[in-house]
């Protein structure tokens, strides 16, 4: 008998969690990564557990300003380890984006750890394990301050999911682009970031990747106009009226 059963209502949020154990007990994730993955599913029950029109909207500019991207580069660490190994391999390789584990709880092993599973979903090369081309961002203390020189030092465009303010920060401060996944639309990295999907990863990669395809026949003028009419303060606002009504339609049925 399997511990969750098929037929609980919640079995999709429950897998989710699973994959973060998993995850865990395979040296992927911190074990802040699980209460991290708590804070992500309250959000997530209070957005109504589903794409909303302003997550789409935000997945569509994340898009466009992927195909615009001279350098981009992808940052993992341990919860996208563990959530979206594949899907992350398939958008860095569709979009031409580099890979570079960059862990906010620094951790060799668990650095290495990563790269074997990002390598076993299909990716060739992963930046982010070398001392000699290691390169500080300024602004941070934390570890996520040691980035790659080929990798995120250099990038245009920084797609950085479930991170923290400060790096996103430091990284606008250096005059980077940054596209994040965070389901909290309060929280300082989503206020940071030029483009912010409000959205679970696990859901919203997906859309990511076929969005990419989409609009990958488009020019670049087209492009640039789907980034230049994205408001992600405007989106923000809208993510967080999509929590509100949720809960005054909530209210009325309690
Ligand atoms: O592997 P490391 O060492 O780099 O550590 C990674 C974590 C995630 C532990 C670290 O970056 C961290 O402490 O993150 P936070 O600040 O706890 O979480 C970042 C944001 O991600 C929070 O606002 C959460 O709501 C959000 N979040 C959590 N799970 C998801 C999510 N957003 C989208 N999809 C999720 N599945």
């Amino acid at each position: 008998m399997p511990l969750i059963p098929k037929s609980h209502p919640r079995i999709k949020s429950l897998l989710i969690r699973e994959k973060l154990v998993k995850g865990f007990d395979n040296g992927l994730v911190a074990k802040e990564g699980l209460l991290a993955q708590g804070r992500g599913e309250a959000f997530d029950y209070l957005l109504g557990e589903k794409t909303g029109r302003a997550a789409m909207n935000a997945i569509k500019a994340a898009a466009a300003q992927l195909l615009l991207a001279k350098t981009p580069v992808i940052s993992v660490n341990g919860n996208i380890a563990a959530l979206c190994p594949r899907q992350i391999v398939r958008l860095s390789k569709q979009v031409k984006a580099k890979l570079e584990v960059n862990l906010f709880y620094a951790d060799e092993k668990r650095k290495r750890a990563i790269i074997r599973i990002l390598k076993k979903n299909g990716a060739n090369k992963i930046l982010g394990s070398s001392a000699s081309s290691s390169r500080e961002l300024s602004g941070i203390d934390s570890a996520r301050r040691i980035v790659d020189k080929d990798g995120i030092f250099v990038a245009d465009v920084v797609v950085v999911p479930l991170e923290d303010g400060d790096r996103t920060m430091a990284l606008r401060n250096a005059g980077k682009t940054v596209i994040t996944f965070d389901l909290n639309p309060l929280s300082r990295t989503s206020h940071t970031a030029d483009i912010t999907i409000v959205d679970n990863v696990t859901r919203s990669i997906d859309l990511l990747i076929s969005d990419c395809g989409k609009l990958s026949e488009k020019t670049q003028k087209d492009l640039q106009k789907i980034v230049d009419n994205f408001d992600n303060r405007k989106n923000l606002r809208d993510n967080v009226m999509q929590i509100k009504n949720n809960l005054t339609r909530r209210a009325k049925i309690a």
